[in-house]
């Protein structure tokens, strides 16, 4: 059940705090058939720092397989990508896999890109300070669904930086669509070097979105604190439960929350029921084959032109050009 706007007034705890658009985005999933709040949420500053100790976790393989991807392979990649290129970092988080690019990469210009910008602002303090000779700039972003870039990031050698599979949460229409957006941004010059996961048996995939001790379980639950902000809703973390698991049919991860007992949530100019069981669908994760992988590259205005694996087969980091138009 909706209802229709209340007239109460707006005090400091039930006012939105998020920008109009981003509201009724919000707005919009909580009121879908099955609801559904986005993935980017998932990250204000506690989110971010969880999602930091899930990539510490033992079941979580991808941040540590791609690691291992680049210490055995950087050398090479540095040496395809060539000295004095304008990083564009997609995602940058803590900066932390771009930092280690530096000394192999040498970049003029690193511009990291975060829908978490204060998380960011931090990060890049810090590393401009080691990397001085390195021209920096922070863009609190959200990129998702458009890459517009302003006039400070360099035209010449543009090289996108989008590691750790976050291409995943797009489905492959939307990752496509993105790509061509980033195509878009860069001269004949650009490349993108980017890690997506593979496709792999579903034990260790389910292991890795819903691990033993709970990390990722909260990281998904703390959304329901950051949509209390963002919306002025009330949702009470105690009463859902995280679910993680691999939809072998949809080639793809999905993390829910899930009802625990029949509840209603409210938020700034709405209301609705759940019954037990009900849930809010909060990330997909799409893991390719690399074949497809390099596919929908080639669809997006990007020739792959090299693809690093680990030995096992478990992640892909591709260094792709941009096809001359
Ligand atoms: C940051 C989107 C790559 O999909 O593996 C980790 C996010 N979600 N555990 C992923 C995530 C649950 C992560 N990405």
């Amino acid at each position: 059940m909706i209802n229709p706007m209340p007239t109460t007034r707006l005090t400091e705890t039930n006012r939105p705090h998020a920008s109009p658009a981003v509201f009724a985005e919000l707005d919009a999933g909580l009121r879908a058939g099955a609801a559904c709040i986005s993935p980017k949420f998932l990250y204000d500053a506690l989110g971010s720092r969880l999602f930091e100790a899930i990539c510490e976790l033992p079941e979580y393989y991808p941040t540590r397989t791609e690691a291992s991807i680049f210490a055995r392979h950087g050398h090479e990649m540095a040496r395809a990508i060539g000295p004095g290129s304008t990083l564009i970092d997609l995602g940058a988080g803590n900066c932390a896999k771009a930092a280690k690019l530096f000394p192999l990469l040498h970049p003029a210009q690193y511009v990291a890109i975060d829908i978490s910008a204060d998380f960011l602002r931090e990060s890049i303090e810090r590393l401009q300070q080691r990397f001085s000779h390195i021209e920096m700039t922070g863009l609190g972003l959200d990129f998702s669904n458009s890459l517009d870039l302003p006039g400070i990031v360099r035209p010449e050698r543009r090289l996108f930086f989008y590691p750790g599979s976050s291409i995943g949460n797009f489905t492959p229409e939307q990752a496509g669509a993105f790509l061509r957006r980033a195509r878009a941004q860069c001269d004949n010059d650009g490349g993108l070097l980017i890690g997506i996961d593979l496709v792999k048996d579903s034990a260790t995939l389910d292991a890795a979105y819903d691990d033993a001790l709970g990390v990722t379980a909260a990281f998904n639950l703390n959304l329901l604190r950051h949509v209390n902000h963002l919306a002025a809703a009330d949702f009470d973390v105690r009463q859902w439960r995280h679910r993680g698991y691999y939809n072998e049919a949809q080639g793809r991860v999905e993390m829910h929350l899930e009802a625990r007992e029949a509840l209603t949530v409210s938020w700034h100019g709405g209301t609705r029921a759940f019954v037990a069981g009900q849930r809010i669908h909060t990330e997909n994760s799409y893991k390719y084959r690399q074949s497809a992988a390099v596919g929908l590259l080639e669809q997006s205005g990007f020739h792959a032109a090299h693809v690093w694996t680990d030995p096992a087969g478990w992640f892909a980091v591709i260094h792709a050009r941009a096809i001359p138009i």
